[in-house]
């Protein structure tokens, strides 16, 4: 596997320059489970661990260790399908979510993409709400997002489904797609270049596993054969893992998420709400929050009828939300490091 099928470019060489001369080979992380990676190098797929030394390096921080996507500089075990993973190469873009209940760590779901395909279903389960929130992460990400609507043959409403996404997406290009009859994946494949890599995001059971097998024109990945109320034995996707389209392409499939929290999301938010943006430049206060203020140029379009109600509700809400996670991410901030730091220090110090 030649490495430029990866995605690796000359930019990535001149910055893996100083760890080839150390004798270290460039590899991608394909997979990221417990306590193993998986990366491919230009001539294999192999096993992966970090070292003592870069997991120091961290500091504790998360966010400074491989994650699906990354560029990595190895050294191979002889003999052995195995390597060490010595430094991590610098991102281009990254996809961070909060993780779910009370840890508010941020959790990197993939990095280095090009697109993100924000998929939802366009059945009983579509949520405008939790779409916007999707795209408030992805326009963080540095990536490109595009919205598929999946299932659209469970819908007797397309049109107002469409209507509904299109509306929350702004600029954000949506897609339409059935992934049993493979309708709409043309165009989803269309939007992917030879050497880019994308990643698949969205809450379990909207398609995102049967969307990729389609991509790939076999069953590749396994599926969820969701069932009401009842999730027991569902083959949902349990780890994020990079495939190969065989017309060139990386895709990176991730587990389904039950809640997008946000990490850092107020220049996010900028963009997915940009009308409101321009219009917070004619309010009186520099830092007006658009809720109480006097001369709000933002609660005056909402009160001449120029801007939505509908927006401005889903953008207050938005900025609460960001308020308070930024509010837990202190709290948590500092018990997270301590946590780190003792695994860290488990890893290094080990006896041996
Ligand atoms: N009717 C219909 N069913 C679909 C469509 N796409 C996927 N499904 C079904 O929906 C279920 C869930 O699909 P998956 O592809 O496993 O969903 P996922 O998003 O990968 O789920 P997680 O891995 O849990 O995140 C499976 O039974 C699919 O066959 C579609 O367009 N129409
Ligand atoms: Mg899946
Ligand atoms: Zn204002």
């Amino acid at each position: 596997m030649p490495l430029a099928k990866l995605g690796w470019n000359a930019e990535r060489a001149e910055q893996f320059a100083p760890h080839a001369a150390k004798g270290l080979v460039p590899a991608r992380i394909a997979v990221e489970d417990k306590h193993f990676y998986r990366v491919w190098t230009a001539e294999a797929e192999l096993t992966a661990q970090i070292t003592g030394k870069l997991i120091h390096e961290a500091g504790g921080q998360h966010a400074q260790l491989p994650k699906v996507g990354d560029w990595v500089a190895v050294k191979r075990v002889p003999n052995e399908e195995k390597a060490t993973i010595h430094a991590l190469l610098p991102r281009r873009t990254q996809i961070t979510r909060k993780t779910s209940g009370r840890d508010t760590a941020a959790q990197i779901l993939a990095t280095n993409v090009e697109i993100v395909f924000l998929v939802t279903a366009a059945d009983a389960t579509f949520n405008a709400a939790r779409l916007e929130r999707m795209l408030v992460m992805a326009n963080e990400s540095g990536a490109r997002p595009v919205v598929i609507l999946n299932k659209i043959d469970l819908c007797d409403d397309l049109d107002a489904k469409l209507a509904e996404a299109t509306r929350v997406a702004g600029n954000t290009l949506v897609l339409a797609a059935c992934a049993l009859t493979g309708r709409g994946v043309k165009q989803v494949a269309a939007l992917i270049k030879p050497r880019d890599t994308v990643v698949f995001i969205g809450t379990s059971g909207v398609g995102k596993s049967s969307l990729i097998n389609q991509l790939y024109g076999e069953d590749l990945m396994p599926t969820v054969a969701v069932r009401e109320s009842d999730a027991k034995g569902r083959h949902t996707t349990s780890w994020r893992e990079m495939i190969f389209l065989p017309k060139g392409g990386v895709v990176i499939d991730t587990p389904g998420m039950r809640e997008f929290h946000l990490w850092d999301a107020a220049q996010g938010a900028k963009e997915t709400f940009p009308e409101i943006e321009t219009l917070s430049s004619g309010c009186h206060f520099r830092d007006c929050t658009h809720t109480n203020e006097k001369a709000c140029a933002v609660l005056t379009a909402v009160a001449a009828g120029t801007l939505p109600r509908e927006r401005y509700d889903s953008f207050v809400k938005l900025q609460r939300e960001i308020g308070y996670l930024r509010e837990a991410e202190k709290r948590a901030g500092w018990q997270d490091r301590r946590k780190s730091d003792r695994v860290a220090h488990r890893i290094f110090n080990k006896p041996g």
